[in-house]
């Protein structure tokens, strides 16, 4: 199986980074916490206007003890899914680490700050604070709830998009320019061996 992208996804644990992996690839919410031991790999296909781009998605283990082997998993990756929950502050200063890492170490990966648990009500971190911090730091930034499926699919198209774009830059006319409503089908699921 041919994988045009490589994406890691980081971030403090207990934060929901397989709960977005299980929602993409099974289309349900992963309600019992069993922490990522080392990291997983799954490979998804995306149809993204009329193109096919199959990402290979490593999900690594948030807790302290694994954090050197997560970053052998960001080398030559091509986007980062860089996750804090908006609940609790101390996994948002821990993402700003991770861009901080990320940026030094893979300056050609893009970045997706990504808010999880989105559905619960004590948020501590507003959308403002994290899109402008994202906005500085140039990333591109979300808030997503895999319970109750808010942005999960938008998230993982963004960045099957992102990728085609970078592979072939549009370049038309500036008289022809028309903007029209971004199509997409349905995922279709390559392999996922561990979720
Ligand atoms: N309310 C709510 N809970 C969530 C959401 N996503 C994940 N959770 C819960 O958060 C806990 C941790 O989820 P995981 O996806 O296993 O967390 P993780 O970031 O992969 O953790 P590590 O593997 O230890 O790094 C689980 O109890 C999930 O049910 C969400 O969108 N909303
Ligand atoms: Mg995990």
């Amino acid at each position: 199986m041919k994988v045009d992208s490589k994406v890691v996804l980081l971030g403090s644990e207990n934060i929901g980074k397989t709960c977005l992996v299980h929602r993409i690839f099974k289309g349900t919410f992963r309600g019992e916490y069993e922490n990522t031991i080392g990291a997983a790999f799954c490979a998804k296909r995306f149809n993204v206007e009329g193109k096919t781009v199959t990402l290979g998605i490593w999900d690594t283990a948030g807790a302290e003890k694994f954090e050197s082997i997560s970053e052998q998993y960001t080398r030559n990756s091509d986007a980062a899914i860089i996750c804090y929950d908006v609940t609790d502050k101390p996994t948002f200063e821990k993402a700003k680490q991770w861009i901080v890492t990320m940026k030094r170490d893979q300056p050609k990966c893009k970045i997706y700050l990504t808010g999880t648990k989105h559905d619960l009500p004590n948020q501590i971190i507003s959308d403002s604070v994290a899109s402008e911090y994202a906005y500085i730091e140039d990333c591109f930034h979300i808030r997503t709830s895999s319970k109750n499926n808010i942005n999960v699919t938008e998230l993982f198209y963004k960045i099957a998009k992102d990728h085609l774009t970078r592979q072939h830059p549009v370049t038309l006319p500036r008289e022809s320019i028309n903007l029209t409503r971004q199509t997409m089908r349905n995922p279709n699921v390559v392999d996922c061996s561990k979720c």
